[in-house]
């Protein structure tokens, strides 16, 4: 059989470490911002990083990945390439989503099976869970009901990556595990008003109305929503530590175990931006699910928990958009 080698199913516990020493990382998606902070996180292992520009390999070309991937040969992939964005992108362009997530989780996964990678992580999102699903979200909400309307072409696509980590783990032996993380933010996020989520919008928005001198900021939908928001070096950090402790079919939720409401993180981050004015809410933009709390015990039992405090996370986070956006010509703020 070519590809992974079928073994027997292993249950493996916190302490039976799958150690990087030594072997050849692929970050997929190493500009974007989890990919980014992988790589930050990789600096501290002693392993061999590898990337590749999307100039050079488009990962919705089946060839052009199977090629790539034979002649670098990873020992172990971050499947974190994947196309993102908030409420009004997934919304306006499920297509896009749908097909460009799809296209890359397809290419990828197979390749990885054909060249025999020792291990591999699919990195889902918490939309994958019913729009109504019981809070805090578990992993075994799974398919449990219908999914939200405006990110259902998103969510399918990374059900589906979901599936063929299991199926590929169950037909050809190959450790491919999944995490799905809770909403990100932090340093290489998107800060386009249009496209972006939610928390580096809300930053945008606060520095040009501070710098404006504006009276107020809107806020879309009607503040009332919860989220739960996680810092993405702390999401890097969890996953390096899955792939070094995990092997196991269930995907497993990456989160913080708390959340806040939509007006509540606008007023934080106005506070971290120093804009005092009032907030306006736009009742014409989509509130999405009303709630997407993540159930974090089976990752708390694998031995991680989130570190980083939303304040300060938002903080580090606005210093980085200071330094390389604002001003930089990059920004639609
Ligand atoms: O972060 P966000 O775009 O995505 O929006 P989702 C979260 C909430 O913040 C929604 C509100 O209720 C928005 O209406 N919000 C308020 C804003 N002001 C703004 C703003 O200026 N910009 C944005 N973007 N939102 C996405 C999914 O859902 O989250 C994806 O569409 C994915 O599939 C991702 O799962 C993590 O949390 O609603």
């Amino acid at each position: 059989m070519k590809g992974c080698a079928r073994k027997k199913r292993v249950r493996i516990g916190v302490t039976d470490v799958f150690p990087l020493n030594g072997l050849r990382v692929w970050v997929a998606g190493h500009t974007g911002m989890v990919g980014s902070a992988i790589c930050r996180r990789l600096d501290s292992e002693d392993c061999d990083v590898l990337t590749v520009p999307r100039r050079q390999v488009d990962l919705r070309r089946q060839a052009d990945t199977e090629a790539w991937m034979a002649a670098e040969r990873p020992d172990v992939v971050f499947l974190a390439a994947a196309r993102v964005g908030g409420i009004q992108a997934n919304d306006t362009r499920p297509a896009e989503f749908i097909y460009e997530n799809l296209a890359i989780e397809t290419n990828v996964i197979q390749a990885a099976k054909t060249i025999g990678v020792k291990k591999l992580l699919f990195l889902g999102s918490s939309c994958i869970y019913p729009r109504l699903a019981p809070q805090p979200m578990a992993e075994d909400a799974l398919l449990a009901g219908p999914l939200e309307p405006t990110n259902q072409s998103y969510a399918i696509a990374k059900i589906a990556g979901i599936e063929m980590c299991r199926a590929y783990r169950r037909q050809f032996g190959c450790d491919f595990i999944s995490a799905m993380p809770t909403n990100l933010y932090g340093a290489h996020d998107n800060f386009d008003l249009e496209s972006s989520h939610v928390a580096p919008a809300l930053m945008v928005k606060a520095h040009a109305a501070k710098q404006a001198g504006a009276p107020e900021m809107m806020v879309w939908g009607s503040g009332k929503p919860r989220r739960e928001l996680m810092f993405v070096d702390d999401l890097a950090d969890a996953l390096v530590h899955l792939m070094k402790v995990y092997s196991d079919e269930p995907h497993v939720n990456v989160g913080t175990g708390q959340d806040v409401s939509i007006a509540e993180l606008a007023q934080l981050i106005c506070d971290v931006v120093g804009f005092s004015g009032r907030l306006e809410y736009d009742a014409s933009k989509p509130d999405g699910a009303p709630r997407k709390l993540l159930d974090v015990h089976r990752l708390r039992s694998l031995g991680w928990t989130s570190k980083t405090p939303l304040h300060d996370g938002l903080a580090q986070t606005y210093d980085f958009y200071l330094r390389q956006v604002a001003g930089s010509g990059t920004t639609t703020g």
